[in-house]
């Protein structure tokens, strides 16, 4: 489980989770109901009904068609099946279609010091915040940490990572608004180096309207750090707000092809009940979900527990 193993048991990860997903679990809950309502055998109406149940609650519609379809299989040998069994049936099945790769959540800390993160995302998916609750765990985990504001396009972004800086308790290297976001990463990892620091995280801004615009900027923040630490950054962290359903899966799309992500966090999934699309978002990209949001709190982020997750959406 590495670090973050550490920190949070499997049954108080299950709870935050549990607690996180509430709006989502109420309103799949909801939903199924009706599509079974007066029903006692999954038929091909019950079928129909759950497809419309997964696709609005943002599950997306490829991974839809999968569930669907080994939910059909099984339907074929067991002509019998009981429309009561089937919250256990979908939760088998979706369990089985995130089975396998598992993403390994904590981190390998390179030989070489520091351990160099790179956050991207849109404007107000909760880049910030995570950035304040992975400084915190990484600071609980015995870690040290510097941040760099490379949001450099609004004053208040450089702002907010400073008052998070402040309430966790770790160093940040910023410059003026409107300076050169890789001038301001260079810092970050140079300070990171002679502080002897374990971690440095850069914030960034994602202004996805220009692609081009956007690729250059990640690819020349990438370079610069290249420089102090040859392979910087050891992770892109996308950051994603599950809120925004489907645009969400839509972003992460957009955002491997302006730059090689290799992990995301999916944020604000205690205030949605489309929670749904970390099921589509880990089905249909070949990127781990490693972190998700469950709160504004500095504890308020756990790791991605695929088994934990769909036993929170089911449950209760
Ligand atoms: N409810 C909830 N709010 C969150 C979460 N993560 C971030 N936020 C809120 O989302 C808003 C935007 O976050 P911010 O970090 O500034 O986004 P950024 O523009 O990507 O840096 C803030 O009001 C955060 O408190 C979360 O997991 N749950
Ligand atoms: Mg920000």
């Amino acid at each position: 489980m590495g670090l973050f193993g550490k920190l949070f048991s499997k049954e108080e990860n299950q709870d935050k989770i549990e607690s996180g997903l509430q709006k989502t679990r109420e309103s799949v809950f909801a939903k199924l109901s009706k599509a079974v309502a007066g029903k006692s055998k999954v038929d091909d109406e019950v079928l129909d009904d759950l497809e419309e149940v997964l696709i609005s609650s943002d599950v997306g519609v490829d991974t839809t068609v999968k569930i669907i379809e080994a939910i059909e299989a099984r339907v074929a040998k067991d002509k019998y099946l009981g429309t009561a069994e089937l919250n256990q049936i979908l939760r088998e099945e979706i369990g089985e279609l995130l089975k396998g790769d598992n993403p390994e959540t904590g981190f390998e800390l390179p030989k070489k010091k520091p351990y160099v993160l790179m956050v991207v995302g849109v404007n107000g998916v909760g880049k910030t915040t995570t950035i304040g609750k992975l400084a915190h765990q990484f600071k609980q985990a015995g870690l040290s940490v510097v941040l760099g504001a490379a949001d450099t396009f609004r004053a208040a972004a450089v702002d907010q990572l400073e008052i998070w800086s402040e309430r966790v308790g770790v160093p940040i290297v910023k410059q003026a608004m409107g300076s050169d976001p890789a001038s301001v990463a260079f810092d970050a990892v140079q300070s990171g180096i002679s502080r002897d620091a374990d971690v440095v995280i850069i914030d960034t801004a994602g202004r996805l309207h220009n692609k081009v615009n956007l690729m250059n900027e990640l690819s020349k923040i990438k370079r610069v750090m290249q420089k102090l630490v040859p392979d910087a950054p050891h992770e892109v962290l996308l950051v994603l707000d599950a809120s925004t359903g489907q645009n969400a899966l839509e972003q992460a799309k957009q955002f491997s092809k302006a730059t090689e992500v290799t992990a995301l966090a999916l944020t604000k999934l205690d205030g949605t009940a489309k929670g749904g699309v970390a099921i589509g978002i880990s089905d249909q990209l070949q990127i781990p979900v490693k972190y998700i949001g469950v709160g504004e709190g500095i504890e308020d982020l756990r790791v991605f527990d695929k088994e934990a997750f769909v036993n929170s959406l089911f449950e209760k």
